[in-house]
């Protein structure tokens, strides 16, 4: 099962009752005051690791002269405990000649306490944020019960989840056409997210988290910063989760929502002279957004739900925080020999960004009008001309096949054999016939490179498919299952044929790669499924009073586009436009 916050922080202190682990830190020249130990998933790699045991790795860090003790590793040193007993197994010491990184310059705290000079402390140009001005009128949407969101013809409950994090459910959307209410989505969240890292070496290789299972996206949610976090106008949720002894409490303010506006436009349209008609019609974009902020140890991730006046609904992952780094002896890349396999760049003096994939998979059960639902799988090719037909030799041709079995509706994403995905309910018909749907687009997304039967990757294996879509009988909790520390993986899941037409199913979205594989410098921007009508009635984009855009005082200035940190700090933002195919490369810095 996923570790409970009490076994974590019981985690953290387990390795300094073993006397040997404190005699290797003393050996380092190391305080045993300045050392912080985390508890690291181990993956599975066979029964022969554990003999049926909990365990979990640790991990360990210098806090001396710096809150940023992620930027310290003492690496090599890895501590084998037995979760139940919090006893120690084994210590693997490899780290010999290892220094541990300088703490000079790591500490990324009161960066954003700007000086006079409109600098913060690292020379970072302040911005204001004028967009986070609220609306003279007060919010737009009410929150009734606590948890039933309304705006805009939207209604949906939203609620903390120790697991997932942030759950939509019963998202209705009113049709402009009659007021009806009409059903969108019965249930959505993100269900896993999957991080393996590159480096197959002892003190590494088991770095292959599963950082919703394992650790608990929402227990991993902590508060909301006001202001910095979400805007003024923001209105924050608690979550309530249980302890290990069964009693609850209480996460405050751990989901915000608010109403965004960033300056985009939403519709617009205009004539040409040349019509002779005068017309500038522009709506401003402002949508609903409901936000939550795991820091799952060093990596922070953002995720919205933002939901668009034309029934639109984005879900948007963006990843901040700070890099999982490994000490290494290298200053300077003249030290490292040529063809040195370091699975990773050198980020700063002995400090190594390893390469690794971020992927989030989203579970999205859709009731379009009802839960009779099919999944349709729209592919487009080439189709040629017949000789003397047309001047032209080809165009693209679009084929729709509803998926019958699990097999039909497994997607992997091809540049030049494109599809779209449509979830529709073919029951329901729009004025002129066609069935109402959805389409699901997978965005920012990748594919594991690793091999199948890869232990990481037989446990990740729902990474194989970038959509994916599969009855409800079969799915648990979550793509690894319920217990998902230790888990060995599930791949008969995508092996199934049962059929999935017209059934209540779930579909499974959108894996995706932040580490390149080639190099830590350039990454890809993160996985949003984007969900958006395909053929329902069009519903008009009302028109809305523009949020003041005033300028804050002094003390809200922000800086939220600029990186702390940039040689050791995510800071990548998911920013998709509304293009299906859309693969942004983000440069770093
Ligand atoms: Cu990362």
């Amino acid at each position: 099962p996923t570790m409970t916050m009490d076994e974590q922080t019981a985690l953290c202190a387990a390795p300094f009752s073993d006397p040997a682990f404190n005699a290797t830190i003393r050996r380092r020249g190391v305080r045993l005051d300045d050392v912080a130990c985390l508890p690291i998933s181990l993956g599975w790699y066979g029964p022969e690791e554990d003999g049926g045991r909990r365990l979990i790795k640790s991990q360990c860090y210098s806090t001396e002269g710096t809150a940023n003790f992620y930027m310290r590793p003492i690496e090599g040193l890895t501590v084998l405990v037995d979760m139940d007993t919090g006893k120690v197994v084994h210590i693997s010491d490899r780290g010999a000649g290892i220094p541990i990184p300088a703490a000079k310059n790591t500490d990324y705290r009161g960066a954003a306490n700007d000086d006079d000079d409109g600098t913060d402390r690292f020379g970072y140009q302040t911005v204001r944020a004028p967009s986070m001005e609220p609306a003279p009128e007060g919010p737009g949407f009410q929150i009734e019960d606590g948890h039933t969101v309304r705006w805009a013809g939207w209604e949906f409950h939203l609620k903390a989840d120790a697991r997932a994090g942030l759950i939509v459910s019963r998202a209705t959307v009113q049709d402009p056409a009659t007021g009806a209410r009409r059903e969108v989505i019965y249930k959505g969240m993100a269900s896993e997210l999957f991080v393996p890292y590159m480096d197959p070496t002892e003190a590494w290789y088991f770095k292959t988290y599963m950082d919703a299972g394992e650790y608990g996206f929402g227990l991993q949610a902590m508060p909301l910063v006001p202001l910095n976090d979400c805007p003024r106008h923001a209105r924050y949720m608690d979550g309530v989760f249980v302890a290990a002894d069964g009693r609850p409490y209480v996460r405050e303010n751990m989901i915000c929502v608010f109403e965004r506006y960033a300056g985009d436009i939403a519709w617009r349209h205009s004539e040409s002279p040349i019509t002779g008609m005068d017309v500038r019609e522009s709506r401003p974009k402002v949508t609903l957004v409901a936000r939550m902020a795991a820091s799952v140890a060093n990596y922070d991730y953002i995720v919205d739900w933002e939901f668009q006046t034309d029934g639109l609904i984005r879900i948007k992952v963006g990843l901040s925080g700070i890099l999982m780094v490994k000490g290494t002896p290298y200053s300077h890349m003249n030290q490292v020999r040529r063809n040195e396999e370091m699975h990773g760049t050198l980020l700063s003096e002995n400090v190594i960004g390893v390469i690794h994939d971020h992927y989030v998979t989203f579970r999205l059960d859709m009731d379009v009008d009802g839960a009779d639902n099919s999944f349709v799988r729209v592919d487009m090719a080439r189709q040629d001309t017949a000789p003397g037909e047309s001047p032209r030799r080809s165009y693209l041709k679009a084929t729709r096949h509803v998926a019958s079995t699990e097999k039909d509706a497994r997607v992997r994403l091809k540049l030049y054999e494109p599809a779209e995905f449509h979830v529709i309910n073919p029951t329901k018909k729009t004025r002129v016939g066609n069935p109402v749907g959805y389409k699901v687009v997978p965005a920012g997304t990748a594919g594991s490179l690793l091999d199948p039967e890869d232990p990481p990757q037989k446990r990740g294996a729902f990474t194989n498919n970038q959509v994916k879509r599969l009855p409800t009988t079969r799915v648990k909790s979550g793509p690894v299952g319920c217990s998902c520390t230790r888990a060995k993986g599930r791949t008969r899941w995508v092996r199934g044929r049962t059929g999935t037409v017209r059934s209540r199913t779930r579909t499974w979205c959108c894996g995706t790669r932040w580490g390149s594989t080639t190099s830590l410098v350039r990454r890809t921007s993160p996985s949003c499924p984007l969900c958006r009508p395909a053929s329902t009635s069009s519903r008009s984009t009302s028109s809305r009073a523009t949020p003041s855009s005033s300028s804050g005082p002094p003390w809200r200035r922000t800086s939220p586009s600029v990186p702390l940190l940039p040689e050791t700090m995510h800071q990548d933002t998911c920013v998709l436009e509304d293009n299906p195919r859309a693969h942004w490369a983000v440069a770093r810095g």
